[in-house]
């Protein structure tokens, strides 16, 4: 019997993707012997109710000096973190020697606005490239993974912080074990941990079944991360819900003791389990789901293609890479996959080797249809395609169903 990855209870395993690749590792298109693939499932712990991963990929295959994805490029995601850094100013950071830690700061998008204002901070991140961008903005930053031992390594050096914060990346961290004891040991007595990552409740409603991936190996719910703390003498006390990346949860976590729970903990905790976020019959429902939207698109694909329409792909996603390869896609049926990354451009999507080309690609000339691979970005990106629809473009989205507008 597979067992829970945090708790050593038994797992269930509940949906089976298939042989998958690294969900970032866009490949030159001269250089595709070799390329890496695991299988892709999730499954449920019957003992904490932690959604995980059937099978765990080596950290530094994912996260490397090479790792492609910067936060910064998306102007709602900038904002995001510029508001979540005012406040954190505004209430934690306001004591005599404020500090806070940043696990997985990428390129420093939410540093930035804590370093303009002069207050101590430090982000830990494993990957180089994005690191060395964020250092280039004046933002303290250690390139190494997060964990026991890391962490023991800031407090000798830098002493203990205020907050510790994360977002999308503690559910990429298989060992949270290690994270857990190294956040207990890096805090101040009253400090607090807030990290935020896609919130499995918003994952089930609308059947968004690429936010699981290689890099995402947790699907958190409030009810397994309180079970996760309470192992560490840790408490979660409050919680928040909000709508970007398609849904997730902001958890602040503190020593047991230290701060009184909000109601908003058993709020959400009452509401999830109304919904039966814990249970199987609920996911296997998802699962049930998943294989519908699969079968649409590539129905509608297939379709498009011997009318001859021509059809383009937009965002070149992580996420992308499950819909690609669970729906078998190709350079066939998507053209290429347009992103502003300079570190995607000229190199194929993983297992499916669909080509990416930058944004001007797109208008040159507008095709019959866009498959919105970043569909947790559709404001930003529908508002500045505006011309797309005025041509008579139509984007396909998938989530939460296979439909066009
Ligand atoms: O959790 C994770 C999130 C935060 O970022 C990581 N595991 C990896 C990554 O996931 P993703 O690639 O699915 O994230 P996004 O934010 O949905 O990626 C958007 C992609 O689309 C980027 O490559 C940038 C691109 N893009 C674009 O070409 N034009 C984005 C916007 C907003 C645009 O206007
Ligand atoms: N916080 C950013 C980046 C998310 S992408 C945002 O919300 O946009 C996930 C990041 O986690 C990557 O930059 C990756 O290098 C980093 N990461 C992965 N494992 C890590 C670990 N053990 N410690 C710190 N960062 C890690
Ligand atoms: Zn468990």
């Amino acid at each position: 019997m597979p067992e829970c990855r945090t708790c050593g209870g038994a797992l269930t395993e509940v949906y089976d993707f298939g042989r998958q690749p690294l969900s970032d590792a866009f490949l030159e298109p001269d250089k595709l012997e070799g390329e890496f693939f695991y299988r892709l499932a999730v499954g449920m712990c019957g003992a904490c109710t932690m959604v995980q991963l059937m099978e765990e990929v080596p950290r530094d295959k994912m996260f490397h000096e090479d790792y492609p994805y910067y936060s910064s490029g998306s102007e709602v995601m900038r904002k995001h973190f510029e508001h979540t850094a005012r406040d954190f100013l505004d209430t934690e950071l306001t004591g005599p020697d404020p500090f806070i830690v940043e696990i997985g700061s990428n390129d420093g998008v939410m540093l930035k606005a804590i370093a303009d204002a002069g207050v101590k901070h430090l982000g830990v991140d494993p990957s180089g490239a994005v690191t060395e961008r964020a250092r280039s903005k004046g933002i303290r930053t250690r390139t190494a993974f997060f964990e026991e031992s890391e962490a023991l390594a800031v407090v000798a050096a830098e002493g203990n912080a205020d907050v510790i914060f994360a977002a999308n990346t503690i559910c990429h961290i298989p060992y949270l074990d290690s994270i857990f004891r190294g956040v207990a040991a890096l805090l101040k007595p009253n400090g607090i941990f807030v990290f935020e990552d896609p919130y499995l409740g918003d994952i089930v409603e609308r059947a968004s079944f690429d936010q699981i991936y290689d890099e995402h190996f947790y699907l958190f719910t409030a009810r397994a991360v309180r079970n996760m703390a309470r192992r560490f003498g840790l408490e979660l006390v409050d919680v928040e819900h909000f709508g970007v990346h398609g849904g997730e949860v902001r958890y602040t976590i503190a020593r047991q003791g230290a701060r009184e729970p909000k109601p908003a903990v058993e709020e959400l905790l009452a509401e999830e389990d109304a919904r039966g976020l814990a249970q199987l019959s609920t996911l296997e429902e998802f699962g049930l789901r998943v294989t519908a939207i699969k079968d649409d698109l590539v129905t509608l694909l297939t379709k498009l293609r011997d009318e001859g329409k021509r059809v383009v792909a937009y965002g070149a996603t992580a996420k992308s890479a499950t819909v690609a390869n669970l729906c078998g896609l190709g350079p066939d049926l998507v053209e290429f996959v347009c992103d502003i990354t300079p570190q995607k451009q000229n190199r194929v999507t993983p297992g499916s080797h669909i080509p990416v080309r930058g944004p001007e690609a797109f208008r040159d000339p507008y095709p019959d249809y866009a498959l919105l691979f970043a569909w947790n970005h559709a404001d930003e990106i529908l508002a500045k395609e505006q011309e797309f629809r005025r041509n008579g473009g139509k984007w396909i989205l998938y989530v939460p169903d296979v439909h066009t507008v």
